[in-house]
């Protein structure tokens, strides 16, 4: 135990600046690290507190649930006194383990602590907990100790936000309740204590889910060194991305993927494809509420929720399914009702998703497809959504040679016949429909599955200037690229494509998988574009900073600033939306040079919310208007080396603000706009 202590202390010792690396872990280690949790693919999300009692109802208005308090503006004194009225006797820990158990689920994540500041733990740092409530038992003992009996890992959700605590920043702009004195950093103080006990008092924990990042006290600074801290107490734990406050709203990503925590948080919504090497988890309702709310009968169907299991397992990610148990403490009937079927279906079939990873196929009109390596074989899962009545399932566009093929609900794994038809395979199926939500076929195949994916592109640039080298590349075996410059489709006589296809004038870019000599994939296209850099402005006289006006007004898309009159205006060095007198509606216009270091292509981002748009010499690059949470947007353009004349437009509503300016260019990573660049005249 010593060394762990002396490990331990080196850790908080050397913590790095910046980077998340405190733990260094390699590949591998993340790999061990993140294996239980990638196995799972499914787990139950819990919403449970005080609003539970409301049930979603308030003034007559039925619509609410965890949010009712901010969204009904309730007094924080009349809400709190929902507390003595705490009282779920009906709360079984074991049963509610059981359900989810039965359900195929391994994994448990309870709102240990959602927005409203209730913590469903009896902590030492808050009496605004389950021990000051008429109940006085620690729930998350119970959980704890019911999902150790079963073997489902528990794992706790954890707000950033809190309307309660007195040391919270922003404080909510409806209520009359003062700030002053509020010690945020006080408040993060608060959160790393609560975090160390949930980690330390009730026993291994999964994850830390966190949430409630977007207000504009939180930045990624606070986010790594909140991922660093609870990896600190708790070194295998996992941490969600929602310590990022640039983890891209609802679809749950950066641009650039998963930039902290590790995995992925798409809300209430499924990606469209797979994201390779990405780890990600979908989270959903199964009705239209995340807490309780005694009117919402509008729950998904089995079916629905049993495809939408497939459909993101064959995308490579978890599915976090959600129940609000009742002020009483039992889950609603649809929802027990919806898990008990949900937990047949996986009886039989979860092996097509415990443990699986995508499939290469990029769409199958039937239904998905799951793997997993067997050997040096590979096993398919099809999940068959349509069943088709003329006994042919068809997988199209593979090459591999099938082994063996049977329906996974058959306990005798009867031979299903597979025939080969050009590049499909058939298999031979019963008329009938195994099952209505969702029949698995099994296929195994030699060796690794073998795709008719057409060859990638590796350039992210659609546009050039001088020449661009484009990277064509195929993780098929035993395949040859050729490529054509002229829109025709290749062919055998096509010239190869190697590593890479040197361009010099705008081209239409056509590339296609042979072996053999025969095409064993369709094509890709890509037409490539050679411009001519915008030439730099002659300009003399310039100073650094850029200029900013300044305006307060309500708007829903921004405004023509022009015809407003600012507020304030003047010279900043960096745009951070500094000086403001109002912490909602208002509006920032940045107006001045860049001054751009050499020729070439530029890509410049902005992570707003609300809405900005970027120009650059009076062009329209970057358009991420609009009221909506962080969403970082891209554009790009060609420029030549000197000042370029740069404006970006911001407002915004009420809630979280921000605005980062970001630039990317030859020999540049993405990085916010260095102020040495950034210029105006008088
Ligand atoms: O505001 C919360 C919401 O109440 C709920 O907890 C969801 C679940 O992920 N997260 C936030 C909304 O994105």
């Amino acid at each position: 135990m010593k060394t762990r202590i002396i490990i331990l202390f080196a850790f908080f010792f050397f913590i790095p600046a910046v980077a998340q690396d405190i733990v260094k872990e390699t590949k591998e280690e993340r790999d061990k690290r993140m294996e239980w949790w990638r196995d799972a693919r499914f787990g139950l999300f819990i919403h449970w507190g005080l609003y539970a009692i409301p049930a979603g109802e308030w003034n007559g208005k039925t619509n609410y649930a965890e949010w009712i308090r901010n969204q009904a503006e309730i007094p924080i004194d009349e809400y709190d006194k929902f507390v003595g009225q705490f009282n779920p006797v009906k709360f079984d820990a074991d049963k509610w383990v059981s359900t989810a158990k039965n359900a195929g689920m391994k994994y448990i994540v309870i709102t240990s602590k959602h927005h409203d500041g209730f913590c469903l733990f009896d902590s030492k740092f808050t009496d605004y907990d389950v021990m000051s409530t008429p109940f006085k038992r620690d729930i998350l003992k119970d959980l704890s100790e019911a999902c150790r009996n079963e073997g489902i890992k528990l794992c706790f959700y954890y707000s950033i936000m809190d309307w309660h605590h007195p040391d919270y920043l922003p404080g909510r702009d409806w209520e009359n309740r003062s700030s002053e004195g509020a010690d945020f950093d006080g408040y993060i103080q608060h959160m790393k204590n609560q975090l160390k006990e949930l980690v330390i008092n009730y026993g291994d924990i999964g994850i830390l889910w966190f949430d409630g990042e977007w207000e504009n006290t939180w930045n990624e600074e606070r986010g790594i060194d909140l991922y660093n801290y609870v990896r600190s107490l708790q070194p295998d734990i996992i941490v969600n991305n929602r310590v990022d406050p640039n983890r891209g709203g609802l679809e749950g990503f950066a641009p650039e993927g998963v930039t902290m925590g590790d995995f992925g948080t798409p809300e209430q919504q499924i990606p469209s494809t797979g994201l390779p090497g990405i780890d990600w988890e979908s989270c959903m309702t199964m009705n239209d509420h995340w807490g309780y709310n005694k009117n919402d009968k509008n729950f998904k169907s089995t079916k629905d929720i049993l495809q939408m299991l497939a459909d993101i397992a064959s995308k490579g990610g978890n599915y976090l399914l959600n129940v609000g148990p009742t002020s009483e403490g039992i889950f609603p009937a649809e929802s027990v009702e919806i898990l008990s079927e949900v937990g047949s279906w996986m009886k039989v079939n979860g092996e097509s998703i415990y443990g699986t990873s995508s499939s290469l196929f990029n769409s199958l009109e039937w239904g998905r497809c799951t793997q997993k390596k067997i050997g040096e074989n590979t096993r398919l899962y099809l999940h068959v959504f349509n069943w088709s009545q003329n006994g042919r399932l068809v997988i199209p566009g593979i090459y591999s040679q099938p082994l063996h093929s049977y329906l996974l609900s058959d306990e005798k794994k009867t031979h299903l016949t597979v025939e080969r038809n050009e590049d499909a395979l058939i298999v031979s199926i019963p008329t009938k429909t195994p099952d209505e939500n969702n029949s698995v076929v099994v296929l195994d195949v030699a060796g690794k599955v073998d795709v008719n994916n057409p060859p990638t592109f590796e350039s992210i640039e659609k546009i050039f200037i001088d020449s661009l080298d484009v990277k064509v590349k195929s993780d098929r075996e035993n395949v040859e690229i050729r490529y054509t410059i002229n829109g025709n489709i290749p062919t055998i006589e096509s010239p190869l494509a190697n590593e890479k296809v040197t361009l010099t004038t705008t081209t239409v870019l056509t590339a296609r998988c042979f072996r053999d000599g025969n095409p064993v994939s369709g094509s890709v296209q890509k037409t490539f574009t050679k411009v001519e850099p915008e030439h730099a402005l002659k300009i003399n006289d310039v100073i650094k900073g850029i200029k900013y006006r300044y305006f307060e007004g309500n708007w829903e898309v921004l405004p023509d600033f022009n015809s407003l009159t600012p507020v304030d205006e003047g010279v900043v060095s960096s745009i951070t939306l500094s000086p403001k007198k109002s912490s909602n509606y208002f509006g920032f216009e940045y107006d001045g040079y860049i001054r751009i270091p050499g020729d070439g292509i530029y890509n410049f981002y902005t992570a707003s919310d609300d809405g900005s748009r970027l120009f650059i010499n009076y062009k329209l690059i970057v358009d991420n208007d609009g009221l909506h949470g962080i969403v970082d947007k891209g554009g790009v353009i060609a420029l030549k080396e000197g000042y370029h004349r740069i404006r970006i437009d911001f407002f915004e509503s009420a809630g979280g603000e921000d605005l980062k300016v970001y630039l990317k260019g030859p020999g540049m990573e993405k990085q916010f706009i260095p102020d040495v660049l950034l210029f105006h005249i008088k």
